[in-house]
């Protein structure tokens, strides 16, 4: 029997985007693998459809949050529900297509062999962005190098598509992680690299999303830059 697999979706008005993505997952997950999608009461139905596609296909789970928290928030009750069950890898990814679902098979074949992490990565040889502004380029590659600079020595720190073992979750006290936005993605990176597990950059080309909007906001850039210190403070003093 191949590991329990489950991708979590964080979704924020994503209708254009969630049923094809559940669908092509379907395509790529091994047998016994699900999908919870993570929405935060979409204006747009998006959690309508998620519901839809639940009944559907035994598959798909549902976790409605009240309101938009911020990605990382979202990611912290998926976890929660997904360690209840019985996952072995948990993945997480975008819903716009920004990550392939084709190359879910490239991270769990990387956490097969040996990763207890596995982190897409643009910066690494092999891996890029397509269509993707000159602003966005800038900032996700200024914050790769003020992490590498300040943190832990990871090309593509703020990558959302990556793939846990399940220890590698436990050993995180989620409720502790207040990161709303990106850092989140920083966090859990560092904190899985402190505990002393194994950490590989596995090459993805990032797309520009293939159709609704970006929630990027400067709020998210402004908390990445003070709290990726705090971070290496907070681990400094024992805190983390
Ligand atoms: N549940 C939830 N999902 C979110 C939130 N913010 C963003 N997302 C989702 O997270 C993923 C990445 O967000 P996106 O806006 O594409 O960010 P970008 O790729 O950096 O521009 C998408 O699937 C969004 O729908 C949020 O506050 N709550
Ligand atoms: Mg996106």
């Amino acid at each position: 029997m191949p590991d329990i697999v489950v991708v979590c979706l964080p979704t924020y008005n994503e209708r254009e985007n969630l049923e094809r993505m559940v669908r092509a997952l379907g395509e790529v997950l091994p047998e016994g693998g699900s999908v919870l999608v993570i929405d935060d009461n979409s204006p747009d139905g998006t959690g309508e459809i998620a519901d839809r596609l639940a009944g559907e296909l035994s598959w798909v789970e549902v976790l409605h949050r009240p309101r938009k928290e911020g990605l990382g928030r979202a990611y912290v009750d998926g976890f929660q529900h997904v360690l209840a069950g019985e996952a072995e890898l948990v993945l997480e990814m975008d819903c716009d297509f920004s990550h392939d679902p084709a190359d879910v098979p490239r991270l769990i074949a990387a956490v097969d062999h040996g990763a207890d992490l596995a982190l897409g990565s643009r910066y690494v040889p092999g891996g890029g962005t397509a269509n993707w502004g000159l602003v966005r380029r800038g900032i996700s590659r200024g914050a790769s190098i003020y992490t590498r600079t300040l943190l832990m020595p990871i090309h593509d720190a703020t990558g959302g598509f990556k793939c846990f073992r399940r220890r590698v979750l436990e050993s995180i006290d989620l409720q502790t992680i207040d990161a709303a936005g990106y850092v989140f993605q920083i966090e859990t990176t560092y904190r899985a690299l402190r505990e002393g597990f194994r950490v590989v950059e596995v090459p993805i080309c990032f797309a520009d999303r293939a159709a609704g909007h970006s929630k990027m906001s400067r709020a998210i850039v402004v908390e990445a830059v003070w709290k990726v210190p705090r971070l290496r403070l907070r681990a400094l003093s024992g805190r983390l």
